[in-house]
């Protein structure tokens, strides 16, 4: 085994597992949780000195190279271990590549912490910890990156593209459906943005998203 993948599917490690698995790349997985301080040991800081999971370590000829941030872990992965042949999760062309990284850096910086508040208080955390009005102000926020990411698939939708990229699902899809599920709870939301809908399930229906979320 020459890549090493560290996390469980149930947190953001999900992403680098899934890209792993939809391109069936060997790999060995360290289960790694993030909670009871795995992630802070000394032997994982010397990993990823940040103390979170996911990260991933690639063995190569030339020596081993260390990645972590959950995004960059899975765009690594399709990018260094997959094939741009136009089949496969990774990018084969510059639009392609585009469409990867701005939809990565975006999930980050537009999506992902409201996307979290709805996860943790309207199901994750025990009912009595669950704030409700946290996950209002959440919910009302996400309706400017929902409309965006909504617009952008209608676009691609009416150029014969099912996905975010190209008619295929790429390591783009990994990276956004893994932080858009994350609004499923909020059913009513979601509803108002059928194309997002429609993606979503098709994203999350695969059976290495499954199999990625099973991994502890
Ligand atoms: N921006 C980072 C966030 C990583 C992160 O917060 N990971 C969580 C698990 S989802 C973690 O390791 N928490 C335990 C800790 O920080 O001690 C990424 O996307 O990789």
């Amino acid at each position: 085994m020459t890549l090493k993948i560290y996390g469980i599917g149930a947190s953001r490690a999900v992403r680098p597992l899934w890209a792993a698995l939809e391109l069936g790349v060997p790999f060995e997985h360290i289960p790694m949780p993030y909670t009871g301080g795995a992630t802070r040991s000394p032997e994982f800081l010397t990993i990823n000195p940040n103390g979170h999971s996911p990260a991933l370590i690639d063995e190569r000829p030339e020596g081993a190279v260390t990645v972590w941030e959950s995004m960059a872990c899975a765009l690594y992965i399709a990018r260094v271990h997959g094939q741009a042949d136009g089949q496969s999760i990774t990018p084969a062309s510059p639009r392609e590549e585009a469409e990867a990284l701005r939809w990565s850096f975006w999930t980050v910086s537009e999506l992902e912490s409201d996307a979290l508040t709805v996860l943790m208080h309207r199901m994750a955390m025990p009912e009595d910890q669950r704030k409700p009005e946290l996950a209002d102000k959440a919910e009302s926020r996400l309706k400017v990156p929902l409309a965006v990411l909504d617009k952008h698939l209608k676009a691609q939708q009416a150029r014969g593209e099912a996905y975010l990229a190209a008619n295929r699902f790429t390591v783009a899809d990994v990276c956004v459906a893994s932080v858009a599920s994350w609004v499923r709870p909020a059913a009513a939301l979601l509803a108002q943005y059928p194309a997002v809908s429609v993606w979503l399930k098709l994203c999350v229906d695969r059976p290495a998203q499954a199999q990625a979320r099973r991994m502890k």
